[in-house]
């Protein structure tokens, strides 16, 4: 794979050399890597044919590279998402459960996705938000850096009420914030510009890099720059499903305790249509400033000619709930908390476009891994979706396993199968929907009878898929 890749680029530069008199790239034989990480972004983009968002440099990449139309997070939570990813590892009964979870401790001996790169050579930085915050694994990089706050909290708010308001982690600011600042005021800008700084210095550098860009919106509080809020104004609406499904689980529903801790929303009951609009509108706000800030940073690579030498992919760390079934935030087994967006881009090689195929995120390292001609670590448990990439007859295994706490969901062609298993792995509670009829998860039918055998194909599908060491 590493030869071949050294082909197609050494081809590719010289195509590129015989059309300029310039010499252009500087010929290397190992892809560097630039990995983007958007948190609680959920596929709601113009390239996913979502028209009312603005997002034209993620949809850019999109057309450049080949979008994932059904790639899924295993665990729909910040720091066990990242965990799981970085590491190749499944969550599991006792591992990358929580918000708190620590991949090295969790998981001491496993060598993470950046450690593996730079154990061959690469240059390895961490900007921003890629593993939980200060939980990093250490080991994994040659930097870390993160972007100072405006307030006293890693909530980062510029408005003197609401760093007022912001006094500690259960009593927040608002939830949204709406500031005429410039773009480089909040983190995510000052992340665009370290990363751009970044790109100038390893541009000079023999060593190849896998250099990322971690983007905290839009993650609550929804805190964007005026012109980013302006592009909604009055366009907002509210979803059609703001109620539970029928017969619905009650482990399926959750009381949305994160979006509470912030100022103006009620400690219980519903939230309010205005607020909901605001929050909303806030999340598309948020959505449109991150794509600026990513769109700056894919100008810098193709003005310093990294392109041709550069893999992107760009990944959100789970879905989001904005007010579908009622809900907020993620920490559920609906799919409005799985589905993700992922982007890849492979320098030197027609791509697929893109792909219904079902991709999970433990499969994103050893798809790098082989895109990138390492090696692929034992521990491993996801497999590689680089033939979805380039061919478009290419399967995956048809199959992803999401885990929320007990809850553990199964999806497979049109069908999402969750069942809540106890200690001793029987079932006590479960959802099935079917998208093919019900894209909006509206009706639970894992009771109807004529559904009793897809159940029983989907219940073993899942304990397959955990069986390697799920109970450890
Ligand atoms: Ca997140």
């Amino acid at each position: 794979m590493k030869r071949l890749n050294s082909m197609q680029l050494i081809s590719l530069l010289l195509i590129v050399a015989s059309c300029s008199s310039e010499p252009k790239q500087q010929v290397i034989d190992t892809p560097n890597i630039l990995f983007i990480a958007v948190d609680d972004l959920r596929p709601e983009l113009g390239c996913y044919g979502m028209n009312h968002i603005q997002s034209p440099n993620i949809d850019r990449l999109a057309a450049e590279g080949t979008r994932f139309d059904r790639s899924y997070c295993n665990i729909p939570v910040c720091g066990a998402s990242r965990a799981s990813l970085m590491t190749g590892l499944r969550p599991a009964r006792n591992r990358f459960l929580t918000y708190y979870t620590r991949a090295d401790e969790d998981a001491p001996a496993i060598t993470t996705l950046p450690q593996h790169f730079r154990n061959q050579g690469y240059h390895t930085i961490s900007n921003g938000k890629i593993f939980h915050h200060d939980n990093d694994a250490e080991q994994s990089w040659d930097e870390i850096w993160h972007p100072e706050s405006n307030s006293k909290s890693w909530r980062d708010y510029v408005l003197p009420e609401n760093i007022m308001a912001d006094t500690s982690n259960t009593r927040r600011g608002a939830p949204v914030e709406r500031a005429d600042i410039p773009d480089n005021v909040y983190k995510d800008g000052k992340t665009a510009e370290k990363v751009i700084s970044d790109l100038r210095k390893l541009k000079k550098s023999e060593k190849p890099f896998f250099l990322t860009a971690g983007f905290l919106k839009p993650h609550l509080p929804f805190n964007a720059p005026e012109k980013y809020w302006a592009i909604y104004d009055g366009k907002v609406r509210l979803p059609d499903n703001n109620y539970p499904p029928e017969n619905a689980p009650r482990e399926s529903l959750h009381n949305f305790g994160e979006l509470r801790s912030y100022a103006g929303i009620p400690e219980k009951g519903p939230v309010s249509d205005e607020m909901a609009l605001d929050l909303i509108h806030g999340y598309y706000a948020c959505v449109s400033y991150t794509d600026a800030q990513i769109g700056k940073i894919l100008d810098e690579l193709e003005r310093l000619e990294l392109e041709e030498s550069t893999i992107v992919i760009l990944w959100g760390d789970h879905g989001w709930n904005l007010r579908e079934h009622g809900l907020w935030c993620k920490h559920c087994n609906y799919e409005t908390s799985l589905h993700t967006p992922l982007i890849l881009k492979v320098p030197g090689s027609k791509q697929v476009k893109s792909t219904r195929e079902i991709v999970e995120y433990v499969d994103i390292y050893p798809t790098l891994c082989e895109l990138a001609g390492l090696d692929l670590p034992d521990h491993l448990q996801g497999e590689s979706f680089k033939e979805l990439l380039f061919d478009e007859r290419a399967q995956s295994d048809g199959v992803a396993i999401s885990q929320w706490y007990a809850g553990i969901t199964t999806i497979r062609e049109n069908y999402f199968y969750t069942e809540w298993v106890n200690d001793q792995d029987s079932a006590y509670a479960r959802m099935l929907y079917d998208h093919a009829v019900d894209p909006g998860e509206n009706v639970n039918i894992s009771e109807q009878q004529q559904n009793a055998e897809v159940i029983r194909q989907l219940s073993q599908e899942m304990r397959k898929s955990r069986a390697e060491n799920y109970f450890k």
